[in-house]
């Protein structure tokens, strides 16, 4: 008979790294690593598929930190779809598939492109691709009539071009001999295959260490359900570009979790697919089983999740990564550490514990580029931040669908008032942009590495050793004997 009860759970608060022997300087640090098997980030972080989380602008901006964002799935698939390409699109040496406008559209329709792919022109080709001119602001700007056609506003051909396959120095070039901003690139027929823009050149050069595909496009991952029409959101989502797919539910043992993954990979090549949430070794087994590339792991730690007291389930994080790192490791499959990290000194933990990255929901849903408004109560500043299981994210308003239920396994429900959420609304503090509250993150995790001695991701979960402590070394871990007067960028009591 297997024993009744499993080993004692611990959490981030439970434990704390033991410092080790360290030859390192700062600056040799190495924070990259792999969230499933061919995605690879320069930081371990990634940012929740939440609904107040990780929609394309906060994806963005992960991305260009050097980590990823896996876009929410509760909206339409065509908004997901359009989000997965809005930061396949937003920046890197090249656009392979540039926005183009027909020469007959009008000038109304090139402001609307214009302004929902915040870019300031766009190439005028013809229904076979071929480059006619371009249309840019300075064109655009005198002209009052918006009913105007483009081709009439347009600058025609010949435009200063280049070839497919010129050299990021070349294209930098020619773009400053004729002090352009674009330089359209084109095949021996004339047909349209990409776009270069000084803009481009410019945020490569501000996000050096940005996380980017094979194409120079920023990573981006994208979550699925089982439910319904799950399949085609992932066909639709690999479609528009997405590096990974997140079957992204709270029970990941279950068969319909292992049957959509399976789906999924014999049908998307070349594209990762990764498994959740689980909490134990077998739980990993399975989806390891199931054919997954990555497995993310927590079951309850989430700081919005009433998962553990509505359904008693759960397992404290620390130990949820261990076990399921046991299964992961032997196989080569990237793990995922999911929810209930509170400071940057969790980042190493998890890590240490076994995951390869870890996925924050409450550390960003405060920052500027998470989707909602800002608020402000008794002269401070917050952001709204709720649960994929609230009832708030489950529940159909006016003409919003909900498309989260299935996380939770209760897309049969009838009615809003059947549903039994697992998560609770509210709001977290206003944190500024995502640079500065990565900077803190990743800064603390360097300090990590250099007190446990690894200058690598694998070197610090190889060396990394723990000490569990007791709620008398938590308070002294913490400030304490102390009135704070000065606020801290990376530390806040909650
Ligand atoms: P946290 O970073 O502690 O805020 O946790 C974020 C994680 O919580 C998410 O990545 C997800 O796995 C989990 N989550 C999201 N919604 C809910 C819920 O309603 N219970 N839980």
């Amino acid at each position: 008979v297997p024993e009744k009860f499993a080993t004692l759970g611990l959490t981030y608060d439970d434990v704390l790294l033991l410092p080790g022997s360290s030859d390192m300087a700062p600056d040799e640090i190495d924070t990259a690593s792999y969230v499933s098997r061919n995605v690879r980030v320069n930081i371990p972080l990634l940012s929740a598929a939440m609904d107040k989380v990780t929609e394309s602008r906060m994806a963005i901006a992960m991305a260009r930190q050097g980590g990823v964002g896996v876009l929410h799935r509760n909206l339409s698939i065509e908004d997901q779809a359009n989000q997965v390409d809005l930061v396949k699109r937003s920046e890197s040496g090249m656009v392979a598939n540039p926005i183009t406008i027909h020469p007959d559209a009008l000038l109304a329709e090139a402001d609307s492109l214009c302004a929902k792919f915040r870019i300031s022109g766009v190439p005028v080709t013809d229904g076979g691709g071929k480059l006619l001119g371009i249309v840019t602001n300075r064109d655009m700007a005198f002209e009052t009539d918006r009913s105007r056609q483009v081709r009439e506003v347009m600058t025609p051909m010949p435009l200063v071009t280049g070839k497919v396959g010129i050299s990021g120095v070349d294209a930098m070039e020619l773009l400053r001999r004729h002090k352009i901003e674009k330089l359209p690139l084109v095949d021996d027929n004339g047909v349209l295959k990409g776009l270069i823009t000084v803009k481009d050149f410019v945020k490569a050069e501000k996000y050096p260490n940005a996380a980017k595909d094979a194409k120079g496009r920023l990573l981006v991952g994208a979550a699925v359900g089982v439910a319904g029409d799950a399949f085609e959101r992932a066909q639709a989502l690999i479609e528009a570009g997405a590096d990974f797919i997140v079957v992204d539910t709270a029970h990941g043992h279950s068969r319909l979790v292992g049957d959509m993954v399976a789906k999924i990979k014999s049908n998307a090549a070349g594209v990762d697919v990764i498994g959740g949430n689980i909490a134990t070794r077998d739980g990993a087994k399975a989806l390891i089983d199931a054919g997954v590339d990555g497995i993310k792991v927590g079951v309850g730690p989430g700081s919005i999740c009433t998962t553990r007291v509505v359904a008693g389930i759960g397992v404290p994080q620390v130990t949820a990564i261990y076990e399921a790192s046991l299964a992961a490791k032997e196989a080569g499959i990237p793990v995922i550490g999911d929810g209930g990290l509170q400071y940057s000194g969790d980042i190493a933990k998890a890590l240490v514990a076994g995951a390869d990255t870890v996925m924050l929901g409450s550390l960003l849903a405060g920052c500027e580029e998470s989707p909602g408004e800002l608020m402000f109560i008794n002269g401070k500043q917050f952001k709204s931040y709720r649960g994929m299981g609230s009832l708030g994210a489950m529940q159909t308003r006016g003409d919003r669908r909900s498309f989260s239920k299935d996380r939770y396994f209760q897309e049969g429900v009838a009615s809003d008032e059947q549903l039994v959420p697992e998560g609770i609304e509210g709001q977290v503090p206003y944190r500024g942009p995502l640079s500065s509250v990565v900077h803190q993150l990743v800064g603390g995790l360097r300090q990590s590495m250099f007190y446990v001695g690894g200058r690598t991701v694998p070197q610090l979960q190889d060396n990394g050793r723990f000490v569990r402590i007791t709620s008398a070394g938590l308070k002294e871990s913490h400030p304490h004997d102390i009135q704070m007067t000065v606020e801290a960028p990376n530390y806040s009591r909650s």
